[in-house]
């Protein structure tokens, strides 16, 4: 037995411009997610769904905020799930949901791994850095706010606070090419790590991924991988409201989930904002499952092979 496994749905879609992310979790469960794992060693519980109940109403001056109420809720149901799974599993699944959903997670997430004094990394593989404030969004889709909440960015105070924020420095961005200019501002001063298309178009996926990871491992760190659909190339995952043009193809994606597992460094993963109301005949739910899969350690052939006698 490689470990334990959880998946944990978080059906959210307040976050998200268009509805259909609530059956997300569904989909993945239709998609095989849990004997994908399981058929690799791991040990899977599915622990079902989460649920929000009676949100509070809060309110913004900014009017282009949606749904704050719902998603705040959804924050702290997901954040307290999180802190609480890492507790009792090795590596957790959290199943969106819209990226909103990793609001939660991650502070969850942060507050455990303060907890044991390790500090925690996040891999945000997106097409948009989600780094707008509940201020400077336009959108009014809080999706969009994730990680200026989760690095603590002052003008996300309406969420509930969360207990230890990741340093900007903590977080990489791969698969940036969707960026508004007040989140272009805060990549330039605030210290993250971003890698936008034309670096993987440049360098490949592999350099930027390997320096991030030794950054990791020299901190003796956790990571954590936020994976949204909508940073592969809508050709193959067309099941994302929000698609971008120009994403991370089949193998890239696969080289990263691979070289993620070869690692050891990853102990939870999001798989959020699929939208199965605007899927091909399960495709991008497969896809998804499939990138899972990788990351827990599915290989073509066991390493080291030889092509040549
Ligand atoms: N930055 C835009 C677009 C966007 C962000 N995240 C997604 N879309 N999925 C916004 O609405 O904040
Ligand atoms: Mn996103
Ligand atoms: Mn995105």
């Amino acid at each position: 037995m490689k470990g334990n496994c959880a998946i944990i749905g978080a059906p959210i879609q307040s976050g998200a411009s268009r509805p259909g992310c609530v059956m997300g979790p569904a989909s993945l469960r239709t998609a095989g997610l849990e004997a994908a794992i399981s058929g690799l060693g791991w040990q899977v519980t599915d622990l079902g769904d989460l649920a929000i109940t009676d949100p509070q109403p809060v309110d913004h001056p900014n009017d282009a905020v949606k749904h704050l109420s719902e998603t705040s809720a959804w924050i702290k149901v997901v954040e307290q799930a999180a802190y609480d799974v890492t507790g009792n599993y090795d590596f957790p699944i959290f199943m969106g949901g819209d990226h909103s959903m990793s609001a939660g997670s991650v502070a969850g997430i942060a507050r455990r791994a303060a907890e044991g004094d390790r500090p925690l990394f996040v891999l945000w593989l997106d097409a948009h850095p989600d780094l707008h404030t509940l201020e400077t969004t336009q959108s009014g889709n809080l999706h969009g706010t994730s990680v200026a909440y989760f690095t603590d960015r002052k003008g996300c105070e309406a969420f509930p606070p969360p207990a230890a924020p990741v340093p900007p420095e903590n977080v990489c961005f791969i698969g940036l090419r969707s960026v508004d200019d007040a989140e272009r501002e805060r990549l330039a001063s605030d210290g993250f790590e971003v890698h936008d298309m034309r670096m993987i178009d440049e360098s490949g996926v592999l350099r930027p991924l390997r320096g991030f990871l030794e950054r990791v491992s020299a901190a003796n760190g956790l990571l954590h991988v936020s994976l949204d659909v909508d940073f592969l190339d809508p050709s193959i995952a067309p099941a994302v409201g929000t698609t971008v043009p120009g994403g991370a193809t089949f193998r890239e994606a696969h080289l990263i989930m691979e070289t993620l597992c070869d690692s050891g460094l990853v102990r939870s993963l999001d798989l959020v904002e699929l939208n199965p109301f605007l899927d091909e005949r399960g495709r991008t739910a497969e896809l998804m499952t499939d990138l899972a899969a990788s990351i827990f350690g599915r290989r073509i052939f066991d390493r080291p092979t030889r092509s040549h006698p």
